[in-house]
């Protein structure tokens, strides 16, 4: 079968055939029907080295995946054949303490199993056939269609679990801004409207992308720039922001999210750009709680998927063929996207 593989570090994924996976013995075999091309896939080509990630190449890309059961090894309880499914994505052992709340994100045994997750150091779903190594990773979709799923499972996740890191704080006249109104942003606006009583904030560099978030449901926008502070302060009537998540990371946006979090406000960095800021006595308002996040549960995955199954949120997609995977990349990294690339390596 054809699949997009990494590699090389600092190198463009390439189309090469390899050959379909085996049957793992308590796992699933997936027919791909969506992977979502996803910002950090620049990151891994672009910019990550072995010291940055100790995985082995080569890998096949994909690490937001849904599709079809095609084959279904032991323990498969409450799945069958056919079914359609999301694949949770960061693929932890299973057994330690983080993984056996279902965080698999921040598992114990991460270094020794020396990847990721599918698409992250083991093959991931840019293929026709993926293998899940493991059927606690699957959850089933219902009559959600695979290509608006898959995103789910990353795009929608990460900022459910940032969001919800600060949902207690997000009361009735309360504000979140979101920076960045992306693949993330574009589901950060709508989870916020579906699970709280907040006022959004949107800051982007992009009038395209503001106009975006405001027809998903955001309160107000804000282009980012010297003003995007003050702004953000008169929105808040002076006293700023109950949670900030930052979806960029770059040293302008953090350093944005301390000048506009309220007191005892909480800020997320999910955004991989790399960025830092100092931190000190009087770089924020008082009790400011700041956070990096990382995904998400399990759990939250099953969430993310009811929050969709009930019509509450709703990945914005544009689809394309796998021959066209690496041209759908070079549209994201010019900023050209509208919600998110999604391959669909069986169309
Ligand atoms: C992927 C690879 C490395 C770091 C972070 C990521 C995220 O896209 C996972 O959500
Ligand atoms: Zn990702
Ligand atoms: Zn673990």
């Amino acid at each position: 079968m054809l699949a997009l593989r990494l590699k090389a570090w600092k190198t463009e994924a390439v189309l090469e055939e390899v050959p379909e996976p085996e049957l793992p013995p308590a796992g699933a075999l997936i027919r791909v029907l969506g992977a979502g091309a996803c910002h950090s896939d620049l990151h891994l080509m672009h910019d990550f080295d072995q010291d940055s990630l100790r995985w082995g190449l080569p890998f096949t890309l994909g690490h937001e995946n849904a599709g079809e059961i095609v084959a279904l090894g032991r323990n498969g309880f409450g799945l069958e054949m056919g079914q359609k499914v999301a694949v949770y994505g960061p693929w932890g052992c299973g057994h330690c303490r983080r993984c056996a709340i279902g965080e698999e994100t921040y598992c114990e045994n991460a270094a020794r199993i020396g990847a990721g997750g599918g698409g992250l150091g083991l093959d991931g779903g840019m293929a026709s056939v993926m293998a899940v190594p493991d059927n606690r990773l699957l959850v089933p979709i219902g009559d959600l269609d695979p290509v608006e799923a898959a995103p789910l499972t990353d795009a929608g996740l990460t900022p459910y679990h940032a969001v919800k890191r600060s949902l207690h704080k997000l009361i009735p006249g309360s504000a979140a801004v979101v920076i960045g109104a992306g693949g993330l942003g574009h589901m950060a606006v709508q989870i916020l409207k579906a699970v709280s009583p907040a006022k959004v904030v949107v800051v982007d560099t992009r009038s395209e992308a503001l106009a975006f978030a405001l027809n998903l449901g955001a309160d107000e926008t804000v282009m980012m720039g010297a003003d995007a502070s003050s702004h953000i302060m008169e929105i808040t009537h002076g006293q700023g922001a109950e949670a900030v998540i930052d979806l960029v990371g770059a040293d302008s946006t953090i350093s944005l999210g301390m000048q506009v979090a309220r007191t005892r406000g909480d800020i997320s960095l999910v955004g991989l750009a790399g960025g830092s800021a100092p931190f000190g006595f009087f770089t924020t308002r008082y009790e400011v709680e700041m956070a990096s996040t990382y995904w998400g549960t399990r759990a939250e995955l099953m969430e993310v998927i009811a929050l969709a199954r009930a019509g509450l949120i709703r990945s914005h997609v544009q689809s394309f063929k796998l021959e066209e995977a690496i041209g759908a990349y070079r549209l994201m990294r010019e900023g050209k996207l509208e919600g998110r690339a999604v391959i669909t390596p069986n169309l």
